[in-house]
């Protein structure tokens, strides 16, 4: 099965519709060729400087990597919180949770000779599987041009529908995600996939983002990878993605409220205090039950 490729304007229903049917889509020209550029050289100190230090056979022994890709590179809020990455979790997500939240932002350069990495499914971290409800998507972005040559990602279309379990099922239909800079692979997270090998002389940068339903734990801790101080500098919507929101509210009568200290990012929590029972409370509250 090929992988479809959508232009920029296409309807987000579309998008959504393709990839429920396939499992992956390719959106092209989403952001221009600049933000991508400046995205990868706000990136570049930190990549040469450390972007070895998490390789492995998974992740591959020729492969940069970089994560807290906010910190480093402001530029990247305008793809992670992008409307149609936005619209298109909405559809997917929202159904099955109150709020979703970035679960990983990885920028990925694979450098020329590395090998491709094996294919996986993203959801396969979570131990469960539910018929119906996608635990999270991934949306790669291109900040090079993606060819079959420098190892665009490689997805195995329809492969959502493989029945998890410990056999490996066949995946030997893959397909290269053949994209230009600024373009958006869609995936899910049941959707088998990998980088593929850099058999050129240049290398191909990307960034994966992922985005999880919000009552499950984030596969990477973004209040340690864009702390407080960093987060207070983007959008409340942004700021939402990266987790500091509340899953749910209190009147939840379905029990799915979680999180509420990450409310109090935008006013500070006052000093946490114990009173006489053991019970932690914040200055505020001492304060309201003291009718100060
Ligand atoms: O670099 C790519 O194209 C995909 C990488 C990937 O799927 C991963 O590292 O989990």
């Amino acid at each position: 099965m090929p992988l479809t490729s959508l232009d920029a304007n296409a309807d987000i229903r579309d998008v959504v519709e393709t990839l429920r049917r396939d499992g992956a889509v390719v959106v092209k020209g989403l952001v221009e060729v600049t933000l991508a550029d400046q995205i990868i050289a706000e990136l570049r100190p930190r990549l040469d400087a450390s972007g070895l230090r998490s390789s492995s056979d998974f992740n591959g022994e020729k492969t940069l990597r970089a994560n807290s890709v906010l910190t480093t590179a402001p530029s990247a809020a305008g793809l992670i919180d992008h409307d149609m990455v936005v619209g298109v979790a909405d559809a997917l997500l929202l159904p099955h949770c109150a709020t979703y939240q970035v679960g990983s932002m990885t920028a990925i350069e694979i450098l020329p000779g590395e090998a491709a990495q094996a294919l996986h499914r993203d959801d396969s971290l979570y131990p469960i599987q539910t018929a119906g409800m996608e635990l999270q998507i991934g949306v790669m972005w291109a900040l090079d041009d993606f060819s079959v040559e420098n190892g665009a990602t490689r997805v195995v279309p329809g492969s959502h529908r493989f029945i998890r379990s410990w056999h490996l099922p066949d995946v030997s239909n893959w397909e290269n995600a053949v994209m230009p800079k600024g373009s958006a692979l869609f995936y899910l997270g049941s959707t088998w996939h990998g980088g593929g090998a850099n058999q050129s002389n240049a290398p191909r940068a990307g960034l994966i983002n992922t985005y999880s339903l919000g009552w499950l734990r984030q596969e990477s801790n973004q209040y340690l990878e864009t702390p407080p101080e960093i987060a207070a500098g983007f959008t409340p919507r942004l700021r939402a993605l990266l987790g500091y929101t509340p899953h749910g509210s209190g009147d939840d009568k379905i029990g799915n409220f979680r999180g509420e200290c990450a409310a109090w990012v935008e006013v500070p929590p006052e000093p946490a205090w114990r009173d006489e029972r053991g019970q932690v409370g914040s200055a505020a509250d001492a304060k309201s039950q003291a009718g100060v």
